[in-house]
């Protein structure tokens, strides 16, 4: 199996951490609902689609087949924790965008998930080599908690934008403001250049 490692964890130890940001041992679980429901896997189907030549339409077991990678990245959130070397496991996002075929017009990407929660990025962030498709964390099956089924990890990105419990992703010709970014979080959100909220 492929193995990517991110950018930043073949930094020295002193340029590591992102300005404003401390290291801490295990991401802390937040989500925007107190309870998440219980996930009706046979119905369960992980959809591309908008601005590509082929849209695709995939069940979980489908999902598994597709070529995969094992990554290991630091995970940065706005609320100014960081957390070392994740590993997670599953389809990189440049295997999808080779199946999906992005259109010329293609140049966001809006992530929809089941709880209802949506972030937004650059298709270039999107597509950067260690962005994932992640269905296993730490080698085990993710934790309902960190984002079963699926989940995006954009690790040159916060955290926010690393959506769990994914099953849609829409390109786009235009940006449009995600749940948090609604909110005042920035539209890219690069912790390198402390884009917490929009004006940064
Ligand atoms: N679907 C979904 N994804 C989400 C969130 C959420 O509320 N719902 N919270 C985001 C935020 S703000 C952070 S910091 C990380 C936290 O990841 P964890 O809960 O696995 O530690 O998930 C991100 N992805
Ligand atoms: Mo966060």
């Amino acid at each position: 199996m492929k193995k990517i490692l991110s950018d930043t964890v073949k930094k020295e130890e002193r340029d590591r951490l992102p300005p404003g940001q401390h290291w801490i041992q295990y991401p802390l679980i937040y989500d925007i609902v107190d309870r998440l429901p219980d996930w009706d896997m046979d119905r369960y189907r992980f959809k591309v689609w908008g601005e590509v030549e082929n849209p695709l339409k995939l069940k979980y077991r489908e999902l598994l087949e597709l070529p995969s990678a094992r990554l290991v990245a630091d995970f940065h959130c706005v609320t100014r924790w960081s957390v070392k070397e994740i590993e997670w496991e599953g389809v990189p996002t440049r295997e999808i965008l080779e199946l999906v075929k992005p259109t010329r017009k293609a140049k966001f990407v809006f992530v929809y998930c089941l709880e209802g929660y949506t972030t937004n990025m650059p298709l270039e962030f999107f597509a950067k080599e260690d962005s994932l498709l992640a269905y296993k964390m730490f080698g085990e099956v993710l934790p309902k908690e960190h984002g079963y089924p699926l989940r995006l990890v954009v690790p040159q990105l916060y955290a926010w934008k690393s959506a769990k419990y994914v099953w849609g992703i829409e390109l786009r010709e235009s940006d449009k403001a995600g749940y948090w970014e609604e909110r005042g979080y920035h539209m890219l959100g690069d912790p390198w250049k402390e884009q917490r909220y929009w004006g940064d």
